[in-house]
């Protein structure tokens, strides 16, 4: 089967953005003159939860707080955010930009499939790869466009049925557990780079787990069987020439 289309999660694989949402959220409950403090610990915590939302919401319960307007919340810690996401301020992971230039070279499509906002990944991209780099992405789907977030593989089927491609002629880049999770569960072979929060994540089923995608082969777990079951020689040498 030929690899058509490599699909990148956002949080974590394009870039280390948890550090920067975690700010926002603080910034977000200080100005609300809410008396939360996610540390680092914590954050690492309630990142199983996935979307902001959904992890402010979990956070209340889970400390029985009342009265909590996740969604007004979540508005302004993406305007938080998005302020932050300007050239300088953020980059890119090892390799990420080389791979994405060489992938559309070879003329494979690009898509993102992530649980974060739009307003997020147009700021990311923006930020990091020009005004432009967004049209290098055939498939942009996120958090807003699904019922269900990631474990579920919403956004990944959605992404598909965009690109009007087979599950086998993709490969998702993931950082998580979770992402990992949704793309299987999308029929999707993945490769992971673990992030700064996912290292203890469980990545059973990965194709690949690499530290970063500009060293491939400091790898720390490795299927023998992967180029057989999924990849080209052009896509093998994709990520192993980088
Ligand atoms: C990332 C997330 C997001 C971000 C925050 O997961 O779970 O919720 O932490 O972004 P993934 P929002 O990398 O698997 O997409 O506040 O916009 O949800
Ligand atoms: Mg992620």
């Amino acid at each position: 089967m030929v690899v058509r289309a490599l699909i990148f999660d956002v949080d974590g694989t394009l870039a280390e953005t948890e550090e920067l949402h975690r700010i926002a959220f603080n910034k977000t409950f200080a100005e609300r003159g809410l008396d939360w403090v996610w540390d680092r610990e914590l954050y690492r915590q309630l990142l199983t939860v996935t979307g902001g939302r959904e992890r402010m919401e979990a956070y209340a319960d889970r400390i029985g707080a009342e009265g909590i307007d996740a969604a007004a919340l979540h508005r302004r810690k993406t305007e938080f955010y998005t302020g932050m996401m300007t050239p300088g301020s953020v980059t890119l992971r090892a390799g990420v930009e080389d791979l994405l230039r060489r992938a559309r070279s070879a003329g494979l499509d690009l898509a993102i499939g992530t649980t974060t906002s739009r307003a997020n990944v147009v700021g990311l991209i923006s930020a990091t790869l020009g005004p432009d780099a967004l049209s290098w992405f055939r498939s942009v789907r996120t958090g807003e466009d699904t019922k269900r977030k990631k474990p579920d593989p919403e956004v990944y089927r959605l992404v598909l049925d965009d690109l009007g491609y087979d599950p086998e002629e993709c490969l998702v880049f993931e950082d998580s557990a979770n992402g990992l999770r949704a793309a299987l569960a999308a029929g999707i072979p993945t490769v992971v780079t673990p992030s700064i929060y996912t290292g203890e994540d469980d990545f059973t089923g990965a194709d690949y787990v690499f530290r970063t995608l500009d060293e491939p082969y400091s790898i720390l777990n490795f299927a023998p069987d992967f180029a057989f079951r999924a990849v080209s020689a052009d896509i093998r040498d994709l990520l192993f020439c980088g």
